[in-house]
């Protein structure tokens, strides 16, 4: 029966030759006046593999976000997509739990302590064999299928065992961490055997790919040569693939007049500060928008700078917001915040302009192009989009990055005002660096900077993987 279901449903999507398999669909419920209806949701990834998808008929298997059985499957753009679904103890054990308590913390430098408990561990391994399964139905005979994440590094050993005719490529999205931490993982062997089902493991900086071959061989004994592993016969592969972003869609969108005419407005409605530094993060302990904040308090308390000439604007997207060390952090900052506020703002003019909302992209566009400093300082990042996004969105030249170490973005965006957001002083100097840099040498740093994403934007990093996976891009 189960069999028959699954040629009848390959069989008739035999036209489809390329499937995605992430923990989110690429779209969000809207809810409009004739009812419920999908809208392709804003994401990079989405924008990165879109015009793939679009052009090979693909699909896309994923949870659609809300807890219940999975909807029946619908199509957005051409795109077919595949409804996994998940139950409240899902959500909480493997969504909450095992992938943002255990592995991100983990993967993430152990910045906070990771928690392990092994129901989580089982939900995880459950909900993994659900994706693996929903592929299997819905993957057309020798198709192409692309894992994304650290939610789903079971999925690709999983898909394997049921269909050996796919090409399977996983891409990880975080840091992958080095073996002493790794090997802190209750059922490490487990996850590096679940990767290793993939033809091809994708990571955003060579290291991580260094990191995860030196696993294989010291967890597994496997046998290396160059980038590659061998398995049961198989060769895998291990890449670094960075990550990056529509560069076109933001210079379309920061060329608009209404995004130009927001950026001025925006600046002026904070009283045309001298200079306007920026954050915009999720509200992750990853990201380090605490450090930033010290570095910022200690710079207004030293006199380095004054308000109201200088201006904070920090908007820290909720995320996450049941799990306990996002509660903590938000209470930690909103007191940070406070107390710098308290101490060196004015009637009408706060220090820091601290925003626990979500934006629409124009409007993060207006603020990427009001802004004389981005301050990214991130303590661990995969790559961190945001970084990129600015770059794109100064058509103008204008503005300064100043960035972590510990960004996957730092190895790509080199001309930004690098820091060690572990060392306050070191996001300090970096954040003076960049204020008081000279106009012209300045905008030939973001000039360079341009040119690099440019000529590495979304699209080639989807089409370098898909190219070296042996699936057409
Ligand atoms: C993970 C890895 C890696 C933020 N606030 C709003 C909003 N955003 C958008 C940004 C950006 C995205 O969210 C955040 O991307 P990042 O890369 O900065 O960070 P993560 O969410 O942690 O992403 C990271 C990434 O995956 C891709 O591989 O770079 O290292 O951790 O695009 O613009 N978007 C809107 N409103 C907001 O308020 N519309």
């Amino acid at each position: 029966m189960a069999d028959e279901r699954v040629k009848g449903e390959a069989a008739e999507d035999g036209r489809r030759t390329f499937v995605v398999v992430a923990n989110r669909l690429p779209v969000d419920e809207v809810v409009t006046d004739t009812g419920k209806e999908w809208r392709r949701s804003p994401g990079g990834l989405v924008t990165a593999l879109h015009p793939i998808l679009a052009g090979h008929r693909g699909i896309w298997v994923g949870w659609a976000g809300a807890a219940g059985p999975a909807s029946a499957p619908f199509e957005v753009d051409g795109i077919a997509l595949h409804p996994v679904a998940l139950s409240e103890s899902d959500i909480v054990n493997y969504y909450e739990g095992q992938s943002n308590s255990t592995i991100w913390p983990l993967y993430h430098d152990a910045v906070e302590t990771p928690a392990f408990h092994r129901h989580w561990r089982e939900a995880y391994r459950e909900v993994n064999r659900r994706f693996a399964d929903a592929t299997d139905r819905v993957a057309p005979p020798g198709s192409a299928v692309w894992v994304q994440d650290y939610q789903l590094q079971l999925v690709p050993a999983m898909l394997r065992e049921r269909r050996p005719d796919l090409r399977i490529g996983f891409f990880l999205h975080i840091p992958f961490p080095p073996i002493e931490l790794f090997m802190q993982l209750p059922g490490r062997e487990e996850i590096i055997r679940g990767l290793l089902g993939a033809d091809l493991v994708g990571f955003q900086t060579p290291l991580g790919a260094q990191n995860f071959l030196h696993l294989a061989h010291h967890l597994l004994g496997l046998r290396r040569r160059g980038l590659s592993v061998s398995v049961e016969g198989r060769s895998v592969r291990a890449g670094s693939f960075p990550v990056s972003i529509d560069v076109g869609e933001m210079e379309a969108l920061v060329d608009t007049i209404d995004v130009r005419a927001r950026a001025d407005e925006i600046r002026s409605e904070l009283g045309r500060p001298k200079t306007l530094i920026l954050g915009v993060d999720r509200l992750d302990y990853t990201k380090g928008i605490q450090h930033r904040l010290n570095a910022y308090r200690e710079l207004l308390s030293e006199g380095r700078l004054d308000t109201p000439e200088t201006v904070l604007v920090q908007v820290a997207t909720p995320s996450r917001e049941r799990v306990e060390h996002y509660a903590r952090l938000r209470e930690n900052v909103e007191r940070e915040v406070g107390r710098i506020n308290g101490e060196f703002g004015r009637v009408g003019a706060p220090a820091v302009h601290y925003l626990h909302q979500s934006y629409s992209r124009s409007e993060l566009a207006a603020l990427y192009r009001a802004a004389d400093v981005m301050a990214v300082t991130p303590l661990r990042d995969g790559m961190n989009l945001v970084a990129k996004e600015y770059v794109a969105a100064r058509t103008d030249l204008g503005g300064t990055l100043v960035l972590s170490e510990f960004a996957g973005a730092a190895r790509e965006l080199r001309q930004a005002y690098m820091c060690n957001p572990h060392d306050i002083n070191s996001i300090k100097d970096a954040l003076m660096r960049a204020i008081e840099a000279d106009r012209s040498e300045a905008a030939k740093r973001m000039h360079s900077m341009r040119r690099y994403l440019r000529d590495h934007d979304g699209r080639k990093w989807a089409s370098d993987f898909l190219t070296t996976l042996g699936a057409a891009a």
